[in-house]
């Protein structure tokens, strides 16, 4: 994933598009966010709050959020969406008894006036593990062709060897580009 990760310069020195990163427990978002940042997998805990990384792509500068999933934590998620331009949705793929939850939650977050213009990336997550949900399972679990408001796409990863994040990025940045 490396090649997308340049040294910081003074380029779009004042520019930082927030990102949310935002999913149920134990999907992989703080395995992701270290991931884009350290180019590494780091062992994690469930997140308690949020964690927050700076990172650089071909020269734009992201603020990224890292937001615990925990069911008690949710209701604070809209406390991060001010400004927001793009919503990472991490969903872990084998998890078939949430799928539901994950739906209600995220179309919950879509509604919300502050997140009106975000982009929704999602990352359908733990593509390794045998059996887990497909990208095209998953899309229709989430209703993705009804969301008409957002710009959104949905990309098949595995955090922890960092398959398939590029190709999000890839997405994200393109739509960067006509904006
Ligand atoms: N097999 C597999 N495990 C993964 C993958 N990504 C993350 N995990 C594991 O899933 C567990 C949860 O990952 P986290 O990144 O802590 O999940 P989280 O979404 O940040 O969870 P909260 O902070 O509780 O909201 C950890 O044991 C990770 O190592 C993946 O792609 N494949
Ligand atoms: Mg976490």
């Amino acid at each position: 994933m490396s090649f997308l990760f340049t040294p910081e310069t003074r380029l779009f020195k004042h520019q930082k598009h927030k990102v949310i990163i935002v999913g149920l427990d134990n999907a992989g978002k703080t395995t992701i966010l270290y991931q884009f940042s350290m180019n590494e997998v780091v062992h994690t805990s469930p997140t308690i709050g949020s964690n927050v990384e700076e990172i650089v792509i071909n020269n734009a500068r992201f603020l990224m959020w890292d937001i615990g999933g925990q069911e008690s934590l949710r209701s604070s998620w809209n406390t991060h969406y001010t400004n927001t331009e793009f919503v990472i949705g991490a969903v872990d793929s084998t998890d078939r008894e949430r799928i539901s939850v994950t739906r209600e939650e995220l179309y919950k977050m879509l509604a919300h006036e502050d997140l009106r213009k975000a982009g929704l990336l999602i990352f359908a997550n733990k593509q390794d593990v045998k059996e887990c949900m497909s990208v095209a399972e998953i899309s229709q679990f989430l209703k993705l062709t009804s969301i008409k408001d957002h710009q959104w796409h949905i990309q098949a990863c595995c955090a922890l060897t960092g398959a398939g994040l590029c190709q999000g990025l890839e997405w994200m940045m393109s739509r960067f580009k006509i904006r």
